[in-house]
């Protein structure tokens, strides 16, 4: 594989800027499943596995697996303000620095994975509770000055457990 697939296993990502309920409830259920498919792509690795590179110069498995909870929580937050208030501006961070923090380093995978299940099962709650007109609420996203709409951040984020999930396999089924 070249860089460009090993970096974007999935492809990059793209946004719909209609959805029908069908597909709205689709992308909740990538987000419903994220925990249980990561559940299974890690079962039984080796602790060597876990601490290679998913690509040359890339995040291990180990910064992959804590990495997806860190966005995640941001993510609830973002719905959860999205929901609250009227187009407020959320707080961008640093996503290689603290996937560098010594709770990256040290912390057992596991841990990441019950804190991003208990992530997505409340999410979900939320999500599947959300009214046509909810998934027109937006936060603004002071980095790319730009609105950004529930609809499309539900559709960032199915793509981003997918694209980590596709990393991790990566390692996984390499011998
Ligand atoms: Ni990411």
């Amino acid at each position: 594989m070249d860089q460009q697939s090993l970096q974007y296993p999935i492809g990059k990502f793209n946004a719909a800027e209609n959805l029908s309920q069908g597909q709205i409830e689709d992308f909740i259920s990538d987000i419903e499943q994220l925990p249980k498919q990561i559940a299974a792509a890690i079962a039984g690795l080796s602790a060597e596995k876990l601490d290679t590179p998913y690509r040359p110069g890339g995040w291990t498995v180990r910064q992959v697996m804590h990495h997806i909870p860190d966005s995640h929580m941001n993510a609830y937050i973002r719905f959860k303000l999205a929901l609250t208030e009227n187009n407020p501006t959320i707080r961008p961070y640093f996503e290689d620095r603290w996937a560098e923090l010594p709770d990256s380093q040290l912390t057992p995978i596991d841990v990441s994975l019950t804190l991003l299940s208990s992530i997505h099962q409340r999410w979900v709650v939320l999500l599947k509770a959300m009214k046509a007109d909810d998934f027109k609420r937006s936060y603004f996203h002071p980095e790319y000055q730009q609105a950004i709409a529930l609809l499309h951040a539900l559709q960032m984020y199915s793509w981003h457990g997918k694209h980590h999930l596709a990393h991790i396999m990566l390692v996984t089924n390499s011998h």
